[in-house]
């Protein structure tokens, strides 16, 4: 299931991100004056609002402020590696070109354009992988699509005729129309038959054999794991994994939901997954003028800058093996050579930290915002009472606060010691 290969740009990335963007944009989480709970993509089907009048939204989007290149760019500014953004959400409605279903953005909105072929260029300008989120079992526009028991009598779906009529040749149309595609985003697969997730990895291999597809296409032909969204698991895991994570509670805009996550949660939990094995798939939900809110914009740069500087141990990590204890200081992040300690907790009386039950030997010790400056250690090795364990001085201050990183150089691959 695993390709190596394939997967080598998307291990080393580690954090990408997503794009909520549809007509959902508009009502903004408000229908007909009141308050409607809940993420803003799914109003439609929340207030079981009927295609006929969803559908009407179309001619009011006009995203005049979009800026594929300012979008690219803040991406690039957060230390992100790679987009995902909506082609089609379940609201069945294509944020592209579509040459099968006129129910898209250039044919059916006065702005007429196709935000997918300038963010195209936008993304190579900025060396990030484009990719495409595509609602591939959920389509509450077409009749034969899954979940719009409203307008459309479930007992007479076929969802066969979805599929050859709108799936899979508007699949085909983006793995066609706007060059190397990173991946395709599938979401909620619920009663699709095995057929046709397989039919969607044959034709990505027909098309773009070095396109990925996550694992939400189903029955188990993804090439990595999608986690729940905004859930990380408890331990690490030794396979390609990612978790799809919003900013605030929504994915797509609602203009009521100011919870933003704080940019010292935001730091922890890409530490948290990277430590783990996994990707940090962010989301930013722009608006109906197409801007990116900016409380989003500030977080991400913010992010963008402490990455910057401690990119070491982000990129291309892999999942680092379960210390045995509590960590009381933050979390470690791990590549082959390297544990990276980060330090949220800064030892504010002693400013001493220590690992216990380390096996390699540490080599080298040194702030990542600092480099040059080797930090003192101390390693006790007495296998015969099992005891291992390393001290090390910190200086009196966090260089880059909520979380400055020590890089332990190490002798051979991380090992810790059975309690
Ligand atoms: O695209 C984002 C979500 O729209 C999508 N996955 C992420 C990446 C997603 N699809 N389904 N779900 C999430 C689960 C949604 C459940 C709920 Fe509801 C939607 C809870 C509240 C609204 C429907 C209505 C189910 C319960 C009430």
């Amino acid at each position: 299931m695993y390709d190596v290969h394939k997967l080598d740009w998307w291990n080393e990335a580690k954090f990408g991100m997503f794009i909520h963007w549809g007509l959902y944009a508009i009502p903004a989480g408000r229908w007909k004056g009141k308050e409607v709970h809940g993420i803003g993509e799914w109003i439609m089907y929340r207030e079981q609002i009927p295609f006929k009048e969803y559908s009407q939204l179309a001619k009011e989007f006009n995203p005049v402020d979009f800026d594929a290149d300012a979008w690219a760019k803040l991406a690039y500014d957060a230390g992100m590696k790679y987009i995902v953004i909506t082609a089609k959400h379940h609201d069945g409605f294509a944020m592209f070109k579509s040459y099968c279903d006129p129910y898209n953005i250039v044919d059916a909105t006065p702005f007429k354009r196709d935000p997918m072929k300038e963010l195209a260029e936008a993304c190579k300008k900025y060396g990030l992988k484009l990719c495409f989120y595509y609602s591939q079992a959920q389509d509450w526009a077409h009749p034969h699509g899954l979940n719009n028991f409203w307008d459309y009598d479930e007992d007479k779906k076929d969802f066969s005729i979805y599929y050859k009529e709108k799936c899979e040749p508007q699949l085909r149309e983006l793995l066609t129309n706007y060059g190397p595609i990173g991946l395709i985003w599938c979401d909620t697969p619920m009663t699709m038959a095995y057929e046709y997730s397989k039919k969607i990895r044959d034709l990505i291999a027909e098309l773009q054999p070095n396109c990925l597809l996550n694992s939400r296409v189903g029955h188990n032909f993804g090439d990595y794991k999608s986690m729940g969204d905004n859930s990380i698991p408890s331990r690490s895991y030794n396979m390609p994994w990612e978790t799809p994570a919003t900013l605030n509670d929504t994915w797509g805009y609602k203009a009521g939901d100011r919870k933003w996550k704080p940019v010292a949660q935001i730091i922890r939990l890409l530490v948290d997954i990277n430590s783990k094995g996994g990707n940090y798939l962010l989301n930013v939900g722009p608006d109906a003028k197409g801007v990116i809110p900016q409380e989003s914009a500030d977080i991400l740069r913010q992010v963008g800058q402490w990455l910057k500087v401690n990119e070491d141990a982000i990129r291309n990590t892999v999942a680092c093996p379960d210390y045995p204890y509590v960590l009381n200081f933050g979390a470690m992040t791990y590549k082959p050579g390297k544990l990276f300690l980060h330090v949220f907790n800064w030892p504010d009386e002693d400013h001493i930290i220590h690992l216990q039950m380390l096996r390699p030997r540490v080599t080298k010790a040194y702030l990542l915002a600092d480099p040059g400056k080797e930090l003192n250690y101390v390693q006790t090795y007495t296998p015969g009472n099992m005891s291992y364990r390393v001290r090390i001085q910190l200086p009196e201050q966090p260089l880059t606060p909520p979380d400055t990183v020590v890089c332990l150089e190490l002798d051979s691959p991380l090992e810790w010691a059975e309690l």
